[in-house]
């Protein structure tokens, strides 16, 4: 097992990500004036982390302004971290296994199992 002293780099590095996301889209859809979803429709972002891997949805696309409610299972009691967002929630058999926030900020957001470092998904804010 190996210690991973970088951690806090691949943070910063995921916000320079996110921060690059920001510009370049606000004219695209200003000829339709409809959104087919509408913002702020409500989702669920199911990740469940067991023995043998982690099923989650790859990248999802997120409309922003949304109410996201992320919602764990997991076997092994740890931390769900969402990064950017910097928001957390226990995970495990007893735990809270719940993240609820408002996607108001576009950019690219990686959730891990904070101990292991293990990838869990990227939400994808737009
Ligand atoms: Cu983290």
């Amino acid at each position: 097992m190996s210690k991973v002293p970088r951690r806090r780099g691949y943070g910063l590095l995921l916000v320079v990500l996110a921060v690059g996301g920001c510009g370049g889209d606000d004219a695209e859809s200003a000829d339709t004036g409809a959104t087919d979803t509408g913002a702020g429709d409500p989702v669920e972002i199911t990740i469940d982390i067991s023995e043998t891997g982690v099923d989650a949805p790859e990248r999802p696309r997120i409309e922003l302004g949304s109410e996201v409610s992320l919602v764990f299972s997991s076997f092994e009691q740890g931390d769900a971290h969402l990064h950017g967002y910097d928001v957390w929630s226990p995970v495990g058999p007893d735990a809270e296994n719940r993240i609820d926030f408002v996607a108001d900020a576009p950019g690219i957001f990686l959730v891990e199992l904070e101990e292991n470092l293990l990838y869990l998904t990227e939400l994808v804010v737009q």
